[in-house]
């Protein structure tokens, strides 16, 4: 996964009052602060131009990026963020977007967390999820296709977003958690398998000759060493008590 550029958002001062299923307690935000300026100079570190936008406290779960848009190498494809409270998130982000890219656009009655958006090489898993529905999948399945991407679809049931489960490595090795080791999808697939305990480590970031990990999940860890690609270990714990990974907390292209 070849990438130059990066846009995030910072935590605001509501961040604690965002959507949250984890029981793990409320985020502290001076330590959420400073573990994503850790994150930000990690994707710089990789080599990305990192463009980070002001927080926007009216909306507390905007330093979720990934999921208000899907950038693609030709073109960005603007979502329609499945839950109302995170609704007008993708106007924020769409004017640094529309430096970099075209856009178009998720429409009524569409609904497209970009979460549930995995990209590997040219293809596309796309997860139907309590945030993203069917019709949302139909149109961008037909805007990828017109800019010659494959997609295929995938049933999240276990997870929150489909990336939340299953993330590209390289190579044609997904890392996916235990729930989708089955499913016929991703028969033609290399896989390596999160278990049940770990499952928060599914979600990882492949940038440039760098795997982004989040920190405490030795069995995940130790598999993915035998890679022999550099890892680098993020604390994401108040992130992860928001229900956010790796993934969400950036747009890379
Ligand atoms: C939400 O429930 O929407 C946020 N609290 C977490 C979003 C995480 N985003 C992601 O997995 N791409």
């Amino acid at each position: 996964m070849n990438f130059s550029n990066a846009i995030v958002q910072k935590p605001g001062i509501s961040y604690s009052e965002g959507i949250t299923t984890s029981n793990l307690g409320k985020p502290d935000i001076t330590l959420a602060l400073k573990q994503h300026e850790t994150y930000c100079r990690t994707l710089e570190k990789c080599g990305l131009t990192v463009e980070r936008l002001e927080a926007a406290p009216s909306f507390p779960d905007s330093v979720f990026v990934e999921d208000t848009a899907i950038i693609t190498g030709k073109i960005a494809v603007i979502a329609r963020p499945g839950d109302l409270r995170r609704r007008g998130e993708e106007k924020i982000i769409e004017e640094s977007i529309s430096k970099y890219r075209s856009l178009v656009y998720i429409k009524e009655p569409g609904t497209v967390d970009g979460g549930d958006i995995c990209q590997a090489g040219n293809h596309f898993f796309i997860g139907i999820s309590e945030r993203t529905n069917h019709e949302g999948v139909k149109q961008l399945e037909s805007i990828l296709s017109e800019y010659g991407y494959s997609s295929s679809f995938i049933e999240v049931n276990h997870t929150l977003h489909l990336k939340s489960g299953l993330n590209y490595i390289g190579d044609n090795y997904l890392l996916i958690h235990e729930q989708f080791l089955n499913n016929p999808v991703l028969k033609d697939w290399g896989k390596i398998v999160v278990p049940e305990k770990e499952a928060y480590a599914a979600n990882i970031i492949r940038i440039n000759d760098y795997l982004l990990v989040a920190e405490g999940f030795p069995e995940t860890q130790s598999k993915l060493k035998q890679l022999n690609i550099p890892l680098i270990v993020l604390d994401m714990s108040e992130f992860q008590k928001m229900d956010g990974g790796l993934s969400c907390l950036s747009l890379r292209f």
